[in-house]
């Protein structure tokens, strides 16, 4: 399948490492530890992709080519050595090469720190984008923070979530180069002055009362073929070189050290929280922090070639990753207005043909805003800027469309004017930008028609959809390489670019020979499970069981409460009548909560508890297990994903923008049991009503009743099993000595009325998991099911939305590497 870029042999590769080993590690083949291999590996791959990074790099500059510069708080990258082995078609030769070293390289790759700089889904997906803008030869750049811990490391301790720090670069990164002749200086705090210059033109001048420095570090990013080789840039936070020596020399070192600890703090750490904004000042440092940065960064590089601003905004794309990045907009202002004298105008309509928005959300306590009074003081320049955008929007195209109607303005205006007035992020990505995507068609639809309706009044060509995908080199070549192998046997090698392809696949669907071979693999990865599972948790499982996978953040609209009441059910059923007919089935959980979200905590708890009592209950002979996968990452799903037989995709219909591990199992052969929510209604439409189970509300009905008046309590008395399995929650029997520990589950359900209506859809989750069970009993129908699904979801290739963002938003075109 691999057609190596490169000529090197295994013979030429494992002499590399050796060489490696001995000169850049320091030490030999007789003492290195297996830390030491990898590093040794890494850098013998390191040798050729900068190679290809320098080419790519000197061709965009002597090309001078347009490129979307991806702005994003978060990078979800996880490990890197298998990726760039494949993606360089080196794999299987190091894979050779160290087997004559006798080393293994999968295990080799387990000595990789996940590099977890991103919460979900939204930082996975600009992982994602940014691999296919690289394969499909696209001159781009991914611009964040380089933050020092990434994402919590998960433990659990008697079931409950205890967060641990994350030190992914403690003993070093291979894959990162620090560029320090790029270093730049960002201003933050001080006052506005107000200046009459020698040209009689009054101007503003901000006067910062504190500088950082801005270093960053180069991550290349390797397209598949390794023709072009892009840049993630990540800013890293160090005390500016205007440190005050004087402090310093009078004897004030230990307060000179409290200033650069303060400096180093702004990308210390990533925030934890997915879906709540938590509105700390320093999470808008490291906004503004990076943003500038990277628009320095593109200022820079723009000037090389250029005099004047007239091909900036045909030079350059700048795609905001939700509105976290937001602050780069009257940042850009700042830049061309006061540090480049261009009027207002000028600058106002370089920013609205730069900049695009994705939304991701439309849960309002995730809509970022500011307090008036915290930007003042941060950016105060900015706020000023803010004003004027919002003054000249509100008269210009809000009085001009709706001539005095004061409810508009106050609700499309920038300023929320509550205690405290607050600055809204999402309404000043709208005004400016020229394009606003949601990120699954359904998503799309309700961005337009129940977030930001005036909008869209106002500018109905603004707004437009891009479905996610996932890049199918990570989440299947390298993930499942049975299954990869089986595929490329089957169509050939051009699949992993062109995800359509596999759609010949479909012929086998009924072949009993193909259905052998492909459940072969799924039973194998299966048993790798069983093994992780073991070593993890301590929990037996068998392979032989339906292994049911519910991976993703902790959230109750993404709904695992529901999962869980449903195997309290089915619990229960089995403890009533032990002959209950159900085929064995293994529910695995794998989901970190946010620190300070309490109910999400009490969920993972219960899930634990819950499955203490099931797991060691020789009443229900094995036919039920609960797994909870501790520390859930990118490195753990991919080994999860291969071996699940069934997806749960279970979200309140109108919460999950879209999802994007719904592709991922899909594409690995797993059954969806989902909502008609996000991205679940394509893949659906993609393998089949009859491929998947879909079950539940739709967005109207849940609309719709939610207008009726929703009353948990209804279902409460109506089903008996939801009544028993809920009282049960009171009891201490699945906490023994401790009652009430698992009473806030209940609460949420019934007390605080069920925001995501768990009940109201229970009966039909029910009857979906009996279909689940009836399907999987049929082993050819099962069998012919999986492998629809893994061969119709070539849409979820994030290349294709890749290309849609190029057509519909940033008109890139691709420039071949020498
Ligand atoms: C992170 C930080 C904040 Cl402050 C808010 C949200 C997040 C975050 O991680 N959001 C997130 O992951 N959203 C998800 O984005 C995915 C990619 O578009 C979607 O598939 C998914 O539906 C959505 O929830």
């Amino acid at each position: 399948m691999e057609k190596p870029l490169f000529t090197l042999d295994k013979e030429e590769f494992r002499k590399e490492v050796v060489h490696h080993l001995r000169t850049t590690l320091g030490t030999s083949e007789i003492k290195a530890s297996k830390q030491a291999w990898w590093m040794a590996t890494c850098v013998t791959i390191n040798h050729m992709l900068f190679e290809r990074l320098t080419s790519t790099q000197q061709t965009h500059l002597k090309k001078d080519t347009r490129a979307v510069h991806y702005f994003s708080a978060e990078f979800l990258m996880g490990r890197l050595t298998a990726n760039n082995l494949h993606n360089l078609g080196l794999y299987k030769v190091c894979e050779e090469a160290l087997k004559d070293l006798d080393l293994d390289l999968a295990d080799l790759c387990e000595e990789e720190p996940d590099m977890a700089l991103g919460n979900g889904g939204l930082g996975r997906l600009a992982a994602c984008f940014i691999d296919s803008l690289a394969t499909l030869g696209y001159p781009a750049l991914g611009y964040g923070l380089h933050y020092e811990h990434g994402l919590f490391r998960q433990e659990i301790r008697d079931g409950r979530q205890v967060e641990r720090p994350d030190s992914w670069r403690e003993y070093g990164n291979p894959w990162e180069i620090c560029r320090p002749e790029s270093v730049q200086d960002i201003p933050l705090y001080g006052y506005v002055e107000t200046v009459f210059g020698d040209d009689c033109k009054v101007r503003k001048v901000w006067r910062p009362g504190r500088v950082i420095k801005g270093v960053p570090w180069d991550i290349p990013i390797v397209g598949f073929g390794a023709q072009t080789v892009n840049i993630l840039r990540l800013w890293e936070s160090r005390a500016s070189d205007f440190f005050d020596w004087d402090v310093f020399n009078h004897g004030g070192y230990v307060d000179s050290q409290k200033e650069k600890a303060e400096a180093e703090t702004i990308s210390k750490v990533l925030y934890p929280n997915d879906e709540t904004e938590a509105g700390k000042e320093l999470r808008l440092i490291q906004q503004y922090f990076f943003c500038a940065c990277s628009l320095k960064d593109i200022m820079r590089r723009y000037k090389r070639t250029h005099t004047d601003f007239k091909a900036f905004a045909p030079q350059i794309a700048i795609q905001l990753n939700d509105t976290h990045p937001t602050v780069a907009i009257p940042e850009l202002m700042r830049e061309l207005i006061d540090e480049e004298g261009l009027e207002w105008q000028e600058a106002w309509d370089i920013c609205t043909k730069v900049f695009s928005y994705t939304n991701h959300t439309l849960l309002p306590e995730a809509l970022e805003t500011w307090p008036v009074y915290l930007f003042e003081r941060v950016l105060p320049r900015h706020l000023e800027i803010i004003y004027e955008i919002n003054a000249r929007f509100l008269k210009n195209e809000v009085d001009a469309k709706w001539p005095g109607n004061n409810d508009i303005k106050r609700k499309l205006s920038i300023i929320d004017e509550g205690n405290p007035r607050r600055v809204r992020m999402a309404n000043l990505c709208v005004i400016t930008s020229h394009k606003v995507n949601g990120v699954a068609e359904i998503h799309s639809k309700l961005v337009k028609e129940d977030l930001f309706p005036e909008f869209n009044e106002l500018w109905p060509d603004k707004f437009c959809n891009v479905t996610n995908g996932v890049t199918p080199r990570r989440w299947l070549l390298s993930c499942n390489q049975e299954l990869a192998d089986l595929f490329t046997e089957t169509v050939g090698t051009a699949w992993p670019l062109n995800l359509d392809a596999l759609r010949a696949v479909n012929k086998f669907a009924d072949d009993p020979a193909f259905q052998k071979k492909f459940m072969d693999i799924k039973q194998h990865n299966k048993q790798k499970l069983v093994k992780v599972i073991k070593a993890e948790t301590g929990i037996d499982v068998s392979a032989e069981a339906i292994f049911d996978i519910q991976i993703k953040r902790l959230h109750e609209y993404k709904r695992q409460q529901l999962n869980l009441l449903h195997i309290m059910v089915l619990y229960r059923r089995l403890l009533l009548n032990p002959d209950y007919d159900m085929h064995p089935r293994v529910f695995i959980f794998g989901s970190k909560a946010a620190p300070g979200y309490r109910v999400a905590k009490d969920i993972i708890y219960a899930i634990n508890k819950v499955g203490e009592r099931i797991n060691n209950d020789p009443r229900i002979k094995d036919k039920l297990k609960v797994v909870f996968m501790p520390n859930y990452r990118v490195s753990l799903a991919e080994k999860l994903i291969p071996a699940a037989d069934v997806s749960e995709q279970i979200s309140t219909a109108g919460y999950e923008a879209s999802g994007t591990g719904n592709m991922k199992l899909a594409m690995n052969g797993a059954i969806t049991i989902g909502t008609l929510d996000g991205a679940n209604i394509e893949i659906a439409e993609e393998v089949g009503e009859d491929n998947c189970v879909i079950f539940g509300l739709t967005v109207e009905q849940v609309k719709e009743l939610k207008a009726r008046g929703y009353n948990p309590w209804d279902y409460y008395y109506a089903n008996p099993e939801i009544k028993a399995a809920l009282d049960w929650l009171d009891t201490d029997y699945f906490t023994p000595g401790h009652p009430g520990e698992l009473q806030s589950i209940k609460k949420a359900l019934l007390d605080y009325g069920d925001t995501y209506l768990t009940l109201a859809d229970f009966a039909a989750y029910d009857e979906a998991h009996k279909r689940v069970d009836s399907l999987y009993r049929d082993k050819a129908r099962w069998a012919k099911m999986a492998i629809i699904n893994a061969a119709s979801v070539g849409k979820f290739n994030s290349d294709r939305s890749i290309e849609d963002y190029i057509r519909q938003i940033w008109h890139l075109e691709k420039c071949d590497i020498a």
